[in-house]
This record gives structure tokens, C-alpha cells and sequence, in this order.
């Protein structure tokens, strides 16, 4: 493709899709990468701040900046009952992207805000793990598409593909990076130093792969995990397992899904395990010409699946569906005898840059994503069909959390980062987190403004028995006027609207963020 047809093309999306939003959504994801990089010299320049807005822009620039902060300058105060880490990880080529290759791809940078009695230390590091250390050896990328391991180069046979770009979760004493195709790479919670490059439990990881989205279950405190395409590249079975606080393995099952579709995240409630087939389906014509593992397929229906937990995955039941796309699940529960799985949902394919297997172009409004809550009425013997209710239809988004002790069980409150639901012009429309209030269905809203894109935020509870949604929801905020430098801001989560109690000044851009998390005080070993 000329210069010049990306830049239409590039045009033409900011245009439409901030009408729909849906580049809005995809924004707070890759806010602060790739293209959000501020302009080189000389870079022809749109509309203020258009250049630091995500795009569907290769990266014309490299990143890569580790750094350390001691004390860092605070606005506002650090709550004395907020102690612990926020952790968070984003894609950060070590060499610039090839030229087909999508933003998801990218090696793993974990940066931490180490919050201690008001004080705060930043520090961020790569994941050095097999992939890092070998591209760094060669002085050159080595895996040069999206999971696609036939463009790999001879040499790097063998090893692990992971970028450990996607998520960060700590178990036992280890920090564990997270890339779905994969097994984690376990740091240091403190020092960010890569301790072991592929973490396999021990040997107890019975997948070749792990999620990025594992759930604690709210009464035990246990890891629920799985793998998809869990024997191998192209494999349909899919295996679920559960992992005590102290790392034993306590339970596995496995189920083969109607197709091999991206399973980024699963829902786990009290009784059951969910899975949700998306049409994002492997393409192997696709990788073998050289292209990314997924392409929309709008031929597929989806399909919800469900089993027992704690069972052998033989009773799991396919319902199938309308073709939607759903990427992440804010909560899930049991009540009596339904199954409620709320996600962000969208018609089509949500990512620009995923190609479209039957050659369409990509459509923002379809690709645009709002909380929906699926059902399924267990009284029925053989359920064939799921409920479908958009929840928060003026809230368009990705990203969607909620207080984590609440992962398995009925939960009342969700966050989502989202463009202003009440701008008149979307265009002008602030970057906010939003809290709904999912037994009012109502909503409160932190608004940052135009020259800010905010990363997905992490609720943080005020204590380990505080009440649901009594805490602190913080997130990085990217100022778009200032060179893309980073703030964390910590806002009252039951008060947004007031504004950040306390922001984290850095110096510095921070890098790009899929996901976050919050590891309490009481969970990080002494210094
Ligand atoms: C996502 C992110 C990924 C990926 C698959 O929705 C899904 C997010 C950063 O990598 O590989
Ligand atoms: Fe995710």
C-alpha cells in the first residue's frame, strides 16, 4: 500500500470511527503505542494531537525506554490505605514490525507503580525471556509475524514464540507474563528480573498453552486457567485447569471446541466454566502466505459453551449463536437457575487491523463494543439458544473490569474506559472511566479530557474485606499535548466524578498496556 493510501485510509477511519466510537474503544487499547508515538520531524501533521491518536499505522519508531523513578512526584495525595503494586504490560517492538504484521504482536514491557506509605517508585522492565534473549543475540527479529510460527527464522526452533505481552498476574511469589499461545515467563515482583523464561508450574501445566485471563475464585482464592490450541498449533482442544494459591494443581479437564477461534478470555462462575467461540478463526492460508494466525470469518456462527467445574468436560453443550464478537468478560455468576456472562460485544470484527477473511473492509460501527449481558436458562434440558442484552447501550468500549474478588460470584459494580458518553460530538468526546452500577443499571463517570487517552483501569479494594467497589480504580493516562508523557491517576471509586484523589507524575512516556493488575501489600514479598 502507497503512503498515501494509508494516510486516506487512516483518515478515513479517525473520521468515521470516532463517530462510532469504535476507534475510541480500540484506542484505550493501544493507547500509548505504535501509532500513538509522538510524530518524527518532518511527519506531515493532522488536526492537534491526531498523530499521537491510535492508528492503524505500522510504528515508524521504536520505544523501548526501561526506566526507574524513585519517588516519583505526586498531585494530590496517595491514600494511606493504598499500598501494594499496580502492574500493567503492553506490546514494545524490540525491532520494528514487519510490514503485515498487527499491533498485538510486539515484545512484552512490564512497568510497575510500586505504592508504599504515600510514597511512589516507577520501574519498568522487558520480559526477558526466550524470544527477547534470542532476538537480542541476533540483533534482529526473529519472529516476524503474529503468531505464525512458519515465518520463523531456522534458528529460533525450539523455543518459546511468547511475547508475554498481554497480561500480568502474580501467583505464589512470581510475577507471571502472560501471552495466550503460550506458557507465562515468571519475574520478579519486585526487581521485574525474568527468574524463570518458561513458567510450566512446576511441570504441572498440563497445556501447552496459557490464557491471559485466568479468574481467582472468590472463595478459595484458586487460579482458574486454561489453554486453547493446547496440544499444539492448530489444535481444537481446549484444556481448563485449577491451580492452589500455593501452586498445586487441583483439577483439569478438556473439551474440543466446534472450531478454532481466539478464546481470549472464559467466564468461571461458583458452578460452571464458559467458553465463547468467536469468529476470530485460524487461517492457516492465511499464515502460510505469510499473514497473522486470525481473519474475521463472517461465515461462522459463535457459540456458547458451558460445563461443570470440577467435572470431566464431558457434559460441555455448544449453543449456537448469532456471528458477534466478544473479547472480554467483565463478570460472570450463577442465580438459581440462569448463567450470566456480561462481556463488551460487538457485531463484527472489533480490530482494525485483523483482516477480514472474505475481503470486506473493516466496518467501525459494527467493529464497535458495548457490556452485554449472555444468558442461559439451565431449566431447560437441552437450552438451544443464549440470551443477548446490551446493558449500557450509550457506553461504547473495550475493556471492561471489575472489583476481582468478585470474579466468580453475583457481582454489582463493572469499569470501563470510554469516550464521553454525553459529548454531543464524538470527535471532542473526553476519555473516561466509567462505573456502572449493574443492580440500577446506572453510571457514574470520570471525564479526563480531549488531549487524554487512558489505558484499561485496575480497581484496587480499600481493604481485603472492603465492601464490593470500595477502593481505588487507577489507570495511566497518556497526555497527547505533552509528548504522550504518562500519568497514573487513582481516583475514589466510588467517587469519580470528584476527580483523581492523587496523580503519579512520571517524566516519561510510559509504554503501551493491553492489561493491568493490583497486587496488594499483603501479597508482595518483604524488600
Ligand atoms: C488481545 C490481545 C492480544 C492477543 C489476543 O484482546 C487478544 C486482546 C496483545 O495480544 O494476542
Ligand atoms: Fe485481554
Amino acid at each position: 500500500m502507497t503512503e498515501e493510501r494509508d494516510k486516506l485510509n487512516r483518515r478515513s477511519f479517525v473520521g468515521s470511527a470516532f463517530g462510532a466510537a469504535a476507534g475510541v474503544g480500540m484506542s484505550t487499547l493501544l493507547a500509548n503505542q505504535a501509532g500513538a508515538q509522538p510524530p518524527a520531524g518532518g511527519q506531515p501533521s493532522g488536526p492537534p494531537g491526531e498523530e499521537l491518536r491510535p492508528s492503524m499505522r505500522r510504528p515508524t519508531q521504536l520505544y523501548r525506554v526501561e526506566a526507574d523513578v524513585r519517588d516519583c512526584e505526586v498531585e494530590g495525595e496517595i491514600p494511606s490505605d493504598l499500598n501494594g503494586a499496580f502492574y500493567r504490560v503492553g506490546p514494545d517492538p524490540q525491532y520494528p514490525l514487519r510490514p503485515r504484521n498487527i499491533p498485538f504482536d510486539g515484545e512484552g514491557h512490564v512497568s510497575m507503580f510500586r505504592i508504599k506509605d504515600g510514597r511512589v517508585d516507577y520501574r519498568s522492565r522487558f520480559v526477558r525471556n526466550e524470544r527477547y534473549m534470542a532476538q537480542d543475540k541476533a540483533g534482529k527479529i526473529l519472529f516476524p509475524m503474529y503468531r505464525n510460527p512458519y515465518m520463523d527464522d531456522p534458528s529460533v526452533e525450539g523455543l518459546s514464540r511468547s511475547t508475554a505481552n498481554t497480561h500480568i498476574i502474580n501467583h505464589r511469589n512470581l510475577l507471571l507474563a502472560l501471552k495466550e499461545d503460550s506458557p507465562p515467563s515468571a519475574m520478579d515482583l519486585l526487581t521485574l528480573e525474568t527468574v524463570v523464561p518458561v513458567y510450566t508450574f512446576d511441570e504441572q501445566l498440563p497445556s501447552k498453552t496459557f490464557t491471559a485471563h485466568p479468574k481467582i475464585d472468590s472463595e478459595t482464592g484458586n487460579m482458574v486457567a486454561f489453554g486453547y490450541e493446547a496440544r499444539g498449533h492448530g489444535s481444537d482442544v481446549v484444556s481448563v485447569f485449577e491451580f492452589t494459591p500455593q501452586g498445586k494443581l487441583v483439577w483439569n479437564a478438556e473439551v474440543t471446541v466446534p472450531y478454532v477461534g481466539m478464546l481470549h478470555d472464559f467466564a468461571v462462575t461458583q458452578r460452571h466454566i464458559v467458553f465463547y467461540v468467536i469468529p476470530m478463526a485460524i487461517d492457516e492460508q492465511q499464515m502460510k502466505d505469510g499473514g497473522p494466525h486470525w481473519s474475521w470469518d463472517p461465515s461462522k456462527p459463535t457459540y456458547f459453551g458451558f460445563f461443570r467445574r470440577g467435572g470431566d468436560g464431558k457434559d460441555v453443550r455448544w449453543i449456537e449463536g448469532p456471528t458477534r464478537s466478544a473479547t472480554h468478560v467483565m463478570g460472570a455468576f450463577n442465580d438459581g437457575d440462569k448463567l450470566y456472562v456480561d462481556v463488551e460485544m460487538s457485531m463484527s470484527n472489533p480490530f482494525p487491523f485483523m483482516p477480514m477473511r472474505d475481503g470486506s473492509t473493516w466496518d467501525p460501527v459494527a467493529g464497535s463494543s458495548h457490556i452485554t449481558r449472555l444468558s442461559v436458562d439451565l431449566s431447560q434440558r437441552r437450552p438451544s439458544s443464549y440470551g443477548i442484552e446490551t446493558m449500557y447501550p450509550d457506553h461504547v468500549g473495550a475493556l471492561p473490569r471489575q472489583d476481582d474478588r468478585y470474579n466468580t460470584v453475583p457481582y454489582r459494580y463493572g469499569f470501563l474506559p470510554c469516550p464521553d458518553p454525553n459529548a454531543s460530538d464524538r470527535r471532542q468526546a473526553g476519555a473516561c472511566y466509567a462505573r456502572f452500577d449493574n443492580q440500577n443499571r446506572t453510571s457514574t463517570l470520570f471525564n479526563a479530557g480531549v488531549d487524554t487517552s487512558l489505558a484499561e483501569c485496575c480497581f484496587a479494594p480499600r481493604s481485603a474485606d472492603a465492601p464490593e467497589g470500595a477502593g481505588y480504580l487507577m489507570g495511566v493516562a497518556t497526555r497527547n499535548n505533552e509528548g504522550g508523557r504518562a500519568d497514573l491517576v487513582i481516583l475514589d471509586a466510588e467517587h469519580l466524578a470528584d476527580g483523581p484523589v492523587a496523580t503519579v507524575r512520571l517524566p516519561i512516556r510510559a509504554p503501551g498496556q493491553i492489561h493491568g493488575w493490583w497486587v496488594p501489600e499483603g501479597q508482595l514479598p518483604a524488600a
